[in-house]
């Protein structure tokens, strides 16, 4: 792992840095945090000049990688870096020297990353997961979501595994019915009490986006932001603010924190660099309007 990262970093530094390209930056407000995930760096499918003029025009106090920042698994089968790509890290690390607190909480495809948990580099700080408190008070925690995927695996077993239990448990109904008519008792459906409280344990762990909410309620945080499966949303899940920040390979969002506390989802379009959509969402209040409300919901492991 530590090979592999000592490894990329020569290759980032043979590149020039083109350190100076600031005229544009700077037009809009200065932002509370910023948080971006899933830039995929190092595959062809990264929107790195989408990318570039976001992080150039939003500045902020704090700015959170959340994770596939780099593409250690594409980059490892065939080596994919062309100059905007470096120009972004460029781009971050001269963030970071301006005074940009930059914190970096690796996913599964820069999983290489996590063996330098604690460090820094060029003043970015690594992380396993993080915990940010909005200028409200709220506590989000911050991680990749990726450590997600073994619930959801673990819940479609369980899923199977319910199944032939009901198919199980309808025989035994059976059986047991017929002993309680014997001794004079009514009848009473095990099946459909099992049923119930099968699928409703099903139904709370088989969704990606519930099973990071409740841990993030478990840890004892108002919220949770995440990334990795490539879904920007903002919603409330059972009294956590489920914000998942979406990505730079097809959708180009950014989840970011004004002034005031109050959270952003940013659509970053890229053919109109400067017109970002927005989507508002005050803890307190429900999402003034959905941004991608039918996208699939399962994780496909090899695409996040
Ligand atoms: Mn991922």
């Amino acid at each position: 792992m530590r090979a592999d990262f000592d490894a990329l970093l020569p290759r980032f530094n043979n590149f020039t840095a083109r350190d100076n390209d600031d005229s544009v930056e700077h037009s809009g407000e200065h932002l509370r945090a910023i948080f971006i995930s899933d830039l995929h760096l190092g595959t062809p499918g990264c929107q790195a000049r989408a990318l570039l003029d976001f992080i150039k025009t939003h500045p902020s106090d704090t700015l959170y990688l959340v994770g596939d920042i780099v593409d250690g698994w594409q980059l490892r089968r065939r080596w994919y870096w062309p100059e905007l790509h470096n120009d972004v890290v460029q781009k971050l690390l001269r963030r970071a020297r301006k005074g940009c607190r930059i914190i970096y909480v690796p996913g599964n495809h820069d999983e290489f990353v996590r063996g330098f948990f604690g460090h820094q580099f060029g003043g970015i700080e690594v992380v396993d997961d993080a915990v940010h408190i909005t200028a409200d008070g709220k506590s989000l925690w911050v991680t990749h979501g990726d450590r997600f995927d073994a619930v959801i695996q673990c819940a479609k077993w369980l899923a199977y595994l319910g199944d032939n239990m009901y198919e199980f448990t309808l025989r035994l109904n059976r059986h047991l019915n017929h002993w309680r008519a014997k001794w004079g008792l009514p009848y009473w459906s095990l099946s459909a009490y099992l049923k119930h409280r099968v699928k409703k344990a099903m139904m709370y762990v088989n969704d990606f986006e519930e099973a990071v909410a409740h841990e993030a309620k478990r840890r004892g945080h108002q919220g949770v932001v995440c990334g990795h499966i490539h879904r920007a949303e903002m919603r409330d899940i059972q009294g956590v603010l489920y914000c998942n920040d979406g990505d730079w390979v097809e959708s180009c969002t950014a989840l970011v924190e004004h002034r005031n506390g109050q959270l952003e989802l940013l659509h970053w379009p890229s053919g109109h660099a400067h017109q970002a959509k927005t989507q508002a969402f005050d803890l307190d209040r429900q999402p003034v309007t959905v941004l991608s409300p039918t996208s699939p919901k399962l994780v496909l492991p090899n695409l996040c």
